[in-house]
C-alpha cells in the first residue's frame, strides 16, 4: 500500500499509523528534499552551468572549496533560513553556527554537508548531500546555544542523505528503520522505492583508502593485511575492494549489498584523528546504518555515543555489515 508513495505522503502515513513524527519535522524533511532537488538540478548540468572547478577559497578545515561546495551550501542555507522550521544550522562549509532571524526561527537544528565527495565532481562521479536533525532546547523562543549544536548522535531526530548518481535517491531515517525514495523527474517528486532497508550481517567487500595505510593504527593495518591474505589467511575468505571517495556512494552500496567502509584513525596530525566530520557525516550515517541493522564505530567506541566538543570535530569511522565491524573492533581491543 505504501509502494509508490511520495515522500511527504509516506511520512504523513507513518504518523497516522502511530509513528512519533511531529508535523514540523515532516515539513523540515520535505523542505530539505526540495533543496536537494535544486542541488541535483545544478549538479547534473555539470560543465553546462560553468560551476565546475575550485573557488579559490578554503573552508575552516583548510580544504580547498569547490565552486559547487559554496553554491550548494548557499542553496541549502538560503532555502532553510526562511523555512520557519530551523533555529540554527551547521554546515561543513561555514566556520560558525548559522543563526536564523527571530521571526523565521523554528524548533530544529539542521547539520549538513551540502556536497559530500566534491573532489569527485569534476570527474563526473556520484556526490551527495548529508543531513542530520536535532532539536533546539529553547525551540523558536531564543537563539540556540552552542550546546544545542553539539549534541550526541543518539539525540538525532532524523538523518538522511541524497546521492546524486545515475538516479537521485534520498535515504532517510526518523528512527523507525531506513527507507529510500527515488526522484522521479517526470513528476518532480521523491517516490518510495525501498522500505525497511536491511544491511546483510556478513560481507566480503571492504572500502578504504589504501594510500594512507602507513598512517593507520597497527590493528587496522593488521586487519587489512589479513583481508588481503584471502581464504588462506585468518579471516578465511576472499575479499573484494571498492573505493569511490564519496562516502554517500559507499554507504549507499553498503545499504544495498553490505560491506564495510573505513576512514580510520590517522597519525599525521593529532588535531585530526580522522578525515570525516562527526556532526554532519559520521553521526547521520551512523544513525542510518544502525537503523538498517549495521554497526558504526571509531574502532574503539560507538560513534553516536561520542562526546561532542566541536562543530567540525573529526572522527575515525568504521561502519557497515555488523559482523565485519565487530571484527575490526576486536582487532583493536586485542591490541590494548
Ligand atoms: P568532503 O566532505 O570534503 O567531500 O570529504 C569527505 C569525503 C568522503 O565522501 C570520502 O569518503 C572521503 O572524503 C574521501 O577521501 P579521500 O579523497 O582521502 O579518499
Ligand atoms: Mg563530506
Amino acid at each position: 500500500m505504501t509502494a509508490g508513495m511520495k515522500l511527504k505522503q509516506f511520512l504523513l502515513h507513518e504518523k497516522r499509523t502511530g509513528v512519533d513524527l511531529p508535523y514540523d519535522l515532516i515539513e523540515l524533511i520535505h523542505e530539505v528534499s526540495i533543496t536537494c532537488k535544486e542541488i541535483t538540478a545544478t549538479v547534473s548540468r555539470g560543465e553546462l552551468s560553468g560551476v565546475l572547478g575550485v573557488a579559490g577559497t578554503e573552508n575552516v578545515q583548510g580544504e580547498t572549496q569547490k565552486k559547487l561546495d559554496i553554491i550548494t551550501n548557499d542553496i541549502m542555507v538560503g532555502h532553510m533560513r526562511v523555512s520557519g522550521l530551523v533555529a540554527g544550522m551547521g554546515s561543513e562549509e561555514v566556520d560558525d553556527p548559522i543563526m536564523v532571524p527571530a521571526m523565521e526561527r523554528g524548533e530544529y537544528i539542521l547539520m549538513f554537508d551540502p556536497l559530500d565527495g566534491s573532489s569527485n565532481i569534476d570527474v563526473n562521479i556520484s556526490v551527495g548531500t548529508i543531513f542530520s536533525v536535532l532539536t533546539a532546547s529553547k525551540g523558536c523562543k531564543a537563539d540556540p546555544e552552542m550546546k544545542d549544536f553539539l549534541q550526541k548522535g543518539t539525540r538525532q531526530k532524523a538523518a538522511g542523505f541524497v546521492v546524486y548518481g545515475p538516479s537521485t535517491v534520498l535515504v532517510l531515517t526518523t528512527g523507525q528503520g531506513v527507507n529510500m525514495f527515488t526522484l522521479d523527474n517526470r513528476i518532480g517528486e521523491f517516490v518510495l522505492t525501498k522500505q525497511g532497508v536491511s544491511i546483510p550481517t556478513d560481507t566480503k567487500e571492504y572500502a578504504i583508502n589504501m594510500s594512507n595505510q602507513r598512517f593507520w593504527e597497527k590493528p587496522m593495518q593488521e586487519y587489512i593485511d589479513d583481508c588481503q591474505l584471502g581464504e588462506k589467511g585468518p579471516l578465511g575468505k576472499r575479499y573484494n575492494m571498492r573505493w569511490v571517495a564519496s562516502m554517500v556512494a559507499e554507504v549507499f552500496r553498503i545499504l544495498v549489498r553490505g560491506g564495510i567502509f573505513m576512514y580510520p584513525y590517522d597519525s599525521r596530525d593529532p588535531s585530526k584523528p580522522g578525515k570525516l566530520r562527526l556532526m554532519y557525516e559520521a553521526n547521520p550515517m551512523s544513525f542510518i546504518v544502525e537503523q538498517a541493522g549495521g554497526m558504526c564505530s571509531t574502532a574503539h567506541e560507538r560513534i553516536m555515543d561520542m562526546a561532542v566538543t566541536d562543530l567540525h570535530q573529526r572522527v575515525p569511522v568504521v561502519l557497515g555489515s555488523r559482523n565485519e565491524v565487530i571484527k575490526v573492533v576486536e582487532y583493536h581491543a586485542r591490541a590494548k
